[in-house]
């Protein structure tokens, strides 16, 4: 048989790693021939619950799954880790501050960045999850010297799967039938879902939608405050959703995206778009033989290059404030 791929997941006890782990175990995410090992890391508090997590991924039998181990020490979590899904996050609580908040996570976020360079596997693929996103990538693979700034990634798949299925809602197609989309930005309500490229059914999705006051007062707003919309509904923060995003993100990260068509992911900046070098931007990107490329020559009208400017100059003070901290 195939020599299992080593799964990290932080943050297994959480809401998202509790979907997240069966669709990992069951070949959902690497492909129905590929064996996982599961490494879960949790804060000590939170082990007892990962082990239970782990107790029930045994009860699924499942065919694919070689093992779990279940630790609160970051280097055994990422000991030969192929895969790492940093789900885990300090959540803002009542009364904290921008600022604390950005700390908090700066001590995890540097913390795991040299735990994976001193024991991942030498090609480890990083997803960064838990919030702010985009802003906990870019200080892990500050943290992380050795690891190619390419191998650190953050989510933005969710976004763009919510704009995906609300075009496919709108249009009455399937959404086998849209391409094209791109979310750009940062992982927060200033992100911009971008439809001037995207098709339906082959044709202009501009066109097929007709109406451009639904793209800028519905569709755009729609996207960006899911996130809220999906807590008020439902008591509790996206989950289900998100743990699908995270198992899209890394499958076609790995596996390739497919033909005629791109993604959206938070990848290191190459000044592609006039996006600052450096920054950890989602863009539109392709994957093939594990390696994410951003797609050029995409045109930016006026309003398109407005918001790209916003949500790139939220990422822009983000990464200041870090910075200021020490932290990167
Ligand atoms: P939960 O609070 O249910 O779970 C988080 C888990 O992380 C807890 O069990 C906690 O003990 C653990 N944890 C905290 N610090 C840790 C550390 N240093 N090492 C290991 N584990 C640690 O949150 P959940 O709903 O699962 O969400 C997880 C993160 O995903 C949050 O930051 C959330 O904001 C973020 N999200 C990001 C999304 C995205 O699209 N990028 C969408 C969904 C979600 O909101």
């Amino acid at each position: 048989g195939t020599a299992p791929t080593t799964v990290t997941v932080t943050g297994a006890a959480g809401q998202i790693g509790y979907s997240l782990l069966p669709r990992i175990a069951s070949g959902a995410m690497l492909g129905a021939d590929r064996p996982v090992r599961l490494r879960l890391l949790e804060i000590p508090a939170a082990v007892g619950a990962a082990a239970g997590v782990a107790m029930e991924l045994d009860d699924c039998a499942f065919p694919l799954l070689a093992g779990i181990d279940v630790t609160d020490d970051p280097a055994t979590a990422f000991d030969g880790a192929d895969v790492a899904l940093l789900v885990g996050s300090r959540p803002r609580g009542k009364g904290m501050e921008r600022a604390d908040l950005l700390q908090a996570n700066g001590a995890i976020f540097t913390a795991q960045g040299r735990a994976l360079a001193e024991n991942a596997a030498a090609d480890v693929k990083v997803l960064v999850v838990g919030n702010p996103a985009n802003t906990n990538a870019l200080i892990a693979l500050h943290n992380a010297p050795g690891i190619p700034a390419s191998r650190f990634t953050a989510m933005t798949r969710l976004d763009h799967n919510r704009a995906v299925a609300q075009l496919a809602r709108r249009t009455g197609v399937p959404v086998t039938g849209i391409r094209g989309i791109t979310v750009w930005g940062n992982h927060s309500a200033t992100q911009y879902p971008d439809l001037t490229a995207a098709t339906v059914d082959g044709r202009p999705a501009t066109e097929v939608v007709g109406d451009p006051a639904w793209i800028e007062e519905f569709f755009i707003p729609t996207v960006q405050q899911r996130g809220a919309a999906i807590i008020e509904a439902r008591g509790a923060s996206s989950a289900a959703s998100a743990a699908s995003a995270a198992v899209d993100h890394v499958r076609d990260w790995v596996l390739g995206t497919p033909e005629g068509t791109w993604t959206s992911m938070a990848v290191v900046s190459d000044g592609s778009y006039g996006v600052p070098e450096g920054l950890v931007s989602s863009f539109p990107v392709t994957c093939s033989g594990g390696e994410w490329r951003i797609v050029q020559g995409l045109e930016l009208d006026a309003g398109s290059r407005a918001r790209l400017d916003v949500t790139v100059g939220e990422l822009a003070a983000e990464r200041d404030a870090v910075r200021g901290m020490g932290l990167l």
